[in-house]
């Protein structure tokens, strides 16, 4: 995020597009519901009824994949009226007469012929947006998961910037990231082109500061994506994995060609708490600690690094994954070789806070993040906190970017890869709901979140499902190119007609089974958010005439 979670409460106007708030980050709807509380005005910005929506002074109610158009059309409706901020624009950014001319094809009407938004709706939205004070953005996977995700994401900090809703308390551009510790990860280098904290892997001086420290260089060259791993394994080009807390066979989309990746290697390794589906193909299953068991920092959404203490001592022979990880760096250094003068050569960790200690050594937006500082201070620490002194950072870009001027990079709006057509009729849309997490080893290992919803399920709307003869709460076949389920029937106005939703939570009603492999050309992220399918009921049609549920 480029501001702070408790920053949300403040905001005279909060954006939420994509992102399901309520149920998938309840702790930020929280700052949310504060900010309504006080009179602030809430736009939501979702194909489904996603309860957030209810509580909005607008709800801008799009066809799935159509986020750029409406984007660009917000945009196209502020430069209309005069209401874009000219002394911020002016001061500190720039390309922003080849973004005037992107958009000049983005009349409100053109953009309801592709989003269905109404006109009048979507300018009363970018006058609310841009007349108040302060404007958050805040977005989730429902504009990230497209093949346009980069697209979205940039159309989001255009329009941030043309308002001047960057750089100050309460506006910004924020990503709702998704695990306690997807930012914590990041930042400590989990991704294919850098280092920890951001910095390049194909920068030279960078390689050397590292090779200095490490003993080995790793090549100027960026690792291969997740997504693209499973192409490689089954060209043959990768032959091992090692897969840490990780369940790709019902996480990644079109699942049938992940098992036959997974099975086209020749050696897997999986660190899981659980024996999940992917653990079950492997060949080695290395037991890890879960969080409750160990000691360490998680980083949350905000940048915010705070430290989190183990409560019981690993059970059985489960270990905690630094251990793990520690012990094979040392095999294969062993093996490869490492300059044994070099500081940080030995892995030989006596506890994660020396591993904390290394990482602010070598990394400058946590040089100030000690453990000490940590433990004394309750809500952590902000990056960037390059000294010990630095008080941490609750919001970024005041005063300038780190590229100096702000750049405005237009984007044009691209239908989804696959659209529906006569034989694959619906879009199906996929995520999560409030009581299970994700592939369900842990939330349906959970009796009473068990409880709760104990078995897949598609929204379907109650247009949809009397045209096709599917009964309330009867079971339903969805079925797209790459495979089909069966699941129960939840017939909600909550999703629009010609639109179902599945949870992708459900091992034997799994959404990835049908979802589409296409990918974001410039970020890697797979379209979870749209595919083509069709319905069919399962068993007897029924006659009797349903009664919808709202
Ligand atoms: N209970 C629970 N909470 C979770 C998780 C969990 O599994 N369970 N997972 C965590 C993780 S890792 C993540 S990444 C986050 C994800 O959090 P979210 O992104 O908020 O959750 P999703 O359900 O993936 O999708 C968000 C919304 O996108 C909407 N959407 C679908 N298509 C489009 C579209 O084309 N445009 C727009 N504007 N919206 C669209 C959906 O209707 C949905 O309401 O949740 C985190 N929190
Ligand atoms: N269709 C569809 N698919 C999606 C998405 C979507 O919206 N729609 N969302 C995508 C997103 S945003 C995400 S983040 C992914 C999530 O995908 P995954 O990360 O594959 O899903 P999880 O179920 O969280 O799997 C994590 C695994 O880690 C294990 N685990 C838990 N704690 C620990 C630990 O401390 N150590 C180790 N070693 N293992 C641990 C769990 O038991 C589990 O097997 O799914 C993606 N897939
Ligand atoms: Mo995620």
């Amino acid at each position: 995020m480029t501001n702070s979670s408790p920053e949300l409460a403040d905001a005279d106007c909060i954006l939420v597009i994509g992102s399901n708030t309520m149920e998938a980050h309840p702790l930020v709807a929280a700052h949310i519901l504060r900010a309504v509380e006080r009179g602030a005005r809430l736009i939501v910005v979702d194909p489904r009824d996603v309860p957030m929506a209810r509580l909005g002074t607008a709800h801008l109610r799009l066809t799935p994949g159509s986020d750029v158009a409406v984007l660009n059309g917000l945009m196209h409706a502020i430069l209309a009226e005069g209401l874009e901020d000219k002394a911020f624009v002016e001061e500190r950014t720039e390309g922003y007469e080849a973004l005037v001319a992107s958009l000049q094809a983005y009349t409100p009407e053109y953009v309801e012929g592709i989003s269905g938004i109404p006109a009048d709706d979507l300018r009363a939205a970018a006058r609310t947006y841009a007349t108040a004070g302060s404007a958050a953005i805040v977005y989730a996977m429902g504009i990230t998961q497209h093949t346009t995700g980069t697209d979205n994401v940039l159309a989001c900090a255009n329009l941030a910037m043309l308002t001047g809703n960057v750089g100050k308390p309460s506006t910004g551009v924020n990503p709702l990231r998704g695990q306690n510790n997807v930012q914590g990860a990041c930042d400590a280098g989990a991704l294919v082109n850098v280092y920890p904290g951001y910095q390049s892997v194909a920068n030279e001086e960078i390689q050397s500061k590292f090779e200095a420290a490490w003993g080995r260089t790793a090549g100027l060259v960026p690792g291969r994506m997740l997504t693209a791993m499973m192409d490689d394994a089954l060209a043959g080009s990768i032959r091992a994995l090692y897969i840490m807390g990780e369940n790709p066979v019902l996480s990644d989309p079109n699942s049938g060609h992940v098992r036959q990746g997974l099975e086209a290697l020749e050696f897997l390794v999986v660190s899981d708490i659980f024996m999940s589906e992917t653990a079950e193909l492997a060949d080695v299953v290395l037991p890890a600690a879960s969080w409750v068991e160990k000691d360490g920092t998680f980083t949350a959404t905000d940048r915010r690094v705070q430290r989190f203490y183990r409560a019981i001592k690993p059970i059985g022979a489960s270990r905690p994954d630094w251990w793990i990880v520690a012990q094979i760096a040392r095999r294969l250094r062993d093996a490869l070789g490492a300059a044994p003068e070099a500081p940080y050569a030995g892995w030989d960790y006596a506890s994660p806070r020396e591993v904390a200690v290394e990482l602010s050594a070598l990394t400058p937006i946590y040089g100030g993040i000690s453990w000490e500082r940590l433990e004394e201070r309750c809500g952590g620490l902000q990056w960037p906190c390059p000294t010990a002194e630095h008080p941490g950072t609750p919001y970024l870009h005041k005063g300038t970017f780190s590229r100096g001027l702000g750049a405005f990079t237009p984007v044009e709006y691209q239908p989804p890869a696959e659209i529906t057509d006569a034989e694959y009729p619906l879009t199906l849309t996929t995520g999560r709901m409030a009581f299970h997490w994700h592939t369900g080893t842990m939330t349906r290992r959970t009796e009473a979140l068990h409880q709760e919803v104990p078995e897949g399920y598609a929204e379907v709307n109650p247009a949809d499902a009397e045209r096709l003869g599917i009964g309330k709460s009867g079971r339903v076949r969805l079925i797209s190119r790459r495979g089909e389920i069966e699941a129960r029937a939840w017939i909600t106005r909550r999703v629009p007609e010609g639109v179902v939703f599945a949870p992708f939570h459900f091992a034997e009603a799994a959404a990835n089974a049908l979802t589409n492999g296409a990918l974001d050309p410039k970020s890697g992220i797979p379209e979870f958010k749209i595919c083509a399918i069709r319905l069919e009921p399962v068993g007897a049609p029924v006659a009797a005439p349903m009664t919808p549920e709202a």
